[in-house]
């Protein structure tokens, strides 16, 4: 909650409004119109609880694009946190999690303004010290996809355990809003253009305190949250 209200509070000074989307989607929404078709491979990146043919557990707040896309038009600037559900168990995954999407859609939109704003963003979060760097990825919905990787707050970027040696840490996936996903919305592709990103607040909550297990989250141990307490 704490990482969530700092997001929230960074972003909201860089102008963007909040938007809550559901947590029971379509596949529609949460994959159909974001340029993920039936028997499109991506949809294996992401394990996904239905409910029925139909409905799901969003697995990503990407599902909320479409939707403030049909009911705005540009210039739209959109900040999007909530839970998502993925059948994924481990250290670094939990089967519900917590996302934060922004959405950023006008006209001359470039990738440029994605990395500045990143930029920004990561300085507030960390300090001033800290730089991004994009690496080419792959999402369906977003051309060209990045991961941004920021410089390692704790060994600023020489190499250190946190880092696993290589002085970077990755923090969000991000991109260009794909032609498809605005003509799904029904916008034009040749008249306006947008970025997109999604963090995943835990993980940024880990890199932050230093916690090494995301379950601690979830287990409602007091000896955990009591540690928390301090950075009211
Ligand atoms: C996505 O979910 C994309 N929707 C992100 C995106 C948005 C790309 C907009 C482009 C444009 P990915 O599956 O990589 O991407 O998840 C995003 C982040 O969520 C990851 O970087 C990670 O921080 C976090 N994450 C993913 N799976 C889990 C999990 N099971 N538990 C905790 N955090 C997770
Ligand atoms: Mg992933």
């Amino acid at each position: 909650t704490q990482v969530k209200n700092q997001l929230i509070d960074i972003f909201a000074s860089m102008g963007f409004e909040i938007f809550e989307g559901a947590e029971i989607e379509t596949d529609y929404y949460n994959f159909t119109a974001l340029n993920t078709p039936q028997d499109h491979p991506a949809r294996d990146m992401q394990d996904t609880f239905y409910l029925s043919p139909e409905f799901l557990l969003r697995t990503q707040t990407s599902a909320g694009q479409i939707h403030v896309m049909e009911k705005k038009q540009p210039p739209i600037k959109i900040l999007s946190p909530g839970k998502v559900f993925r059948s994924d168990s481990d250290a670094t995954h939990s089967p519900m999690f917590s996302q934060m999407e922004g959405l950023v859609v006008d006209q001359h939109i470039t990738l440029c303004d994605l990395q500045g704003m990143l930029d920004q963003f990561v300085k507030a979060l960390f300090s001033d010290e800290v730089k991004t760097r994009l690496r080419p990825s792959y999402f369906p919905f977003t051309e060209p996809s990045v991961e941004v990787d920021v410089s390692c707050h704790v060994c600023g970027g020489k190499g250190c355990s946190v880092c696993k040696g290589t002085g970077w840490i990755e923090i969000l996936g991000a991109g260009m809003v794909h032609p498809n996903v605005l003509r799904m919305a029904g916008f034009d592709p040749e008249k306006c253009s947008g970025f997109a990103f999604g963090v995943g607040m835990e993980r940024v909550a880990m890199l932050k305190y230093g916690i090494r297990d995301i379950r601690d989250f979830y287990t409602n141990d007091v000896r955990f949250l009591k540690t928390f307490s301090r950075f009211e």
